[in-house]
């Protein structure tokens, strides 16, 4: 479609969202009532600014179905995100709406390369996380060969790779690694599997870290994003030519704001993604703040498609952590340990309150621990990791060089941060 074709499209769906949320869900109603705005009032897309945002908070004080727009009857599978803190976020689909996920779950594993041909294990839990449906459906809807291995289990996981010749992963990258790391233990040579597509996604992963788990696999690998409360994966994906992620525009109007002043930035702009689901009946979504950060850009790709596209996403606001004043993504840090070669790719970030100031304590794999017994040859390379953690990070850090295969390992999203800072003492992202 062309971009005018698409925005209309958006335009006709969002003033049919605002009206069908205001009408059905008391929560929007109150929360536009009080703001002043009448669905009327949405004339052309800028005008989603009038509509206040919605935050995870919102599913939490509704829990369980407080957010639903339709009756109970109407709803046809429901999914919750894990949420570490408080109760998690309970969502529900009605057949529209799996019909719809389908849809976009098909479009973008094709967008990135994978047909009826393909032979795929989904290496994420099944159960109340939305990432193993929503890709097992997106699949088979393709008539792809699904094998739903689940998490876990992981040597038997490797053995149907072997033995079903199974051409493409879904998994997070973390687990993607593992199992890479695995496979290389055993005594099968690499060469009995056959993996060329990685369809990975619900954590961020650097550049350098694909290319560590593209060389493992001998396989492509390609990012696909999105979240529990917009319906879960399938909001945008990446496409053959890797230069950020389409977003399923038809289903979602994107916009980006400033965390601090919510203000909506203009095109181009790097901030937080705020998300309208345009066509979910279940549970609908006005202005979502996904507290990923990230850019969009709206010229059409190479590959022919005239979606918008979004950055990979650089990190969550509340991922974020504020060291002696400076903010600091893991994802930094991740993009240097990957790229030093006596590093492996697992590492931590320690951050502790010392006195009145915050240390970072970067702990770090070594590919071989026999380096560990060599004072010289540590502290050389101590150095230079902390150099180059510097001049990215712009600030001091303490680098721990540990023996391989010590840190923890995911099957799920990664946790590579402790923060040990007092509650207090936290600076707020
Ligand atoms: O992780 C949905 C999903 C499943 C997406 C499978 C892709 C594949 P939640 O558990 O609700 O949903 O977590 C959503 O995970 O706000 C991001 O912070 C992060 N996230 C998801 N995908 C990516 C990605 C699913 N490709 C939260 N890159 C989001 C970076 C991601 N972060």
């Amino acid at each position: 479609m062309k971009r005018a074709d698409i925005e209309a499209l958006q335009l006709e769906r969002l003033k049919w969202v605002v009206r069908y949320c205001y009408d059905n869900v008391p929560f929007y109603r109150e929360k536009m009532d009080k703001a002043g705005v009448n669905p009327d009032k949405i004339k052309c897309l800028s005008d989603t600014r009038y509509i206040p945002l919605t935050t995870k908070s919102a599913l939490r004080e509704t829990y369980p179905f407080g957010m639903f727009a339709t009756p109970i009857k109407d709803i046809v599978r429901i999914h919750a995100s894990s949420g570490t803190t408080g109760k998690p976020t309970v969502v529900g689909y009605t057949q529209n709406d799996l019909n719809n996920w389908a849809e976009m779950m098909a479009r973008i594993v094709t967008a990135a390369g994978a047909d009826e041909n393909t032979i795929v294990q989904i290496a994420f839990g099944y159960g109340m996380f939305t990432g193993a449906l929503g890709l097992h459906y997106g699949l088979e809807k393709i008539g792809a060969t699904v094998v739903p291995c689940s998490t876990g289990n992981s040597q038997k996981q490797l053995m149907f790779m072997r033995d079903f010749k199974t051409n493409a992963l879904v998994a997070t990258p973390s687990y993607a690694l593992y199992l890479s790391e695995l496979a290389k233990e055993l005594e099968y040579p690499m060469s009995d599997y056959n993996l060329k597509l990685g369809l990975l996604g619900s954590e961020g992963c650097t550049p350098e870290m694909r290319g560590q788990i593209e060389k493992n696999w001998g396989m492509f690998v390609t990012d696909n994003y999105g979240l529990s409360e917009t319906g879960g994966p399938g909001m945008s994906g990446e496409c053959r030519e890797r230069n950020g992620l389409h977003i399923n525009e038809d289903f979602f109007y994107c916009e980006i704001i400033d965390p601090d002043t919510e203000e909506v930035l203009p095109p181009g702009s790097t901030g937080e993604l705020v998300v309208t689901t345009l066509t979910k009946e279940g549970i609908p979504m006005l202005r979502y703040r996904t507290r990923d950060i990230t850019r969009i850009v709206y010229e059409p790709c190479k590959c022919g498609r005239t979606t918008a596209r979004m950055d990979k996403i650089k990190g969550r606001s509340d991922d974020m952590l504020i060291i002696r004043g400076v903010n600091v993504f893991p994802s930094q840090v991740e993009s240097v340990i990957v790229g030093i070669e006596e590093l492996g790719p697992h590492y931590q970030l320690v951050v502790r309150r010392e006195g009145f100031s915050d240390t970072l304590e970067v702990q770090v794999e070594l590919i071989d621990g026999s380096l560990l017994s060599s004072f010289e040859n540590l502290k050389k390379l101590q150095t230079r990791v902390h150099d180059q953690l510097k001049t990215v990070l712009g600030i001091e850090s303490k680098i721990s060089l540990v023996q391989p295969k010590t840190l923890e390992r995911f099957q799920g999203k990664a946790h590579r941060v402790l923060d040990l800072r007092g509650e207090g003492d936290k600076p707020k992202a």
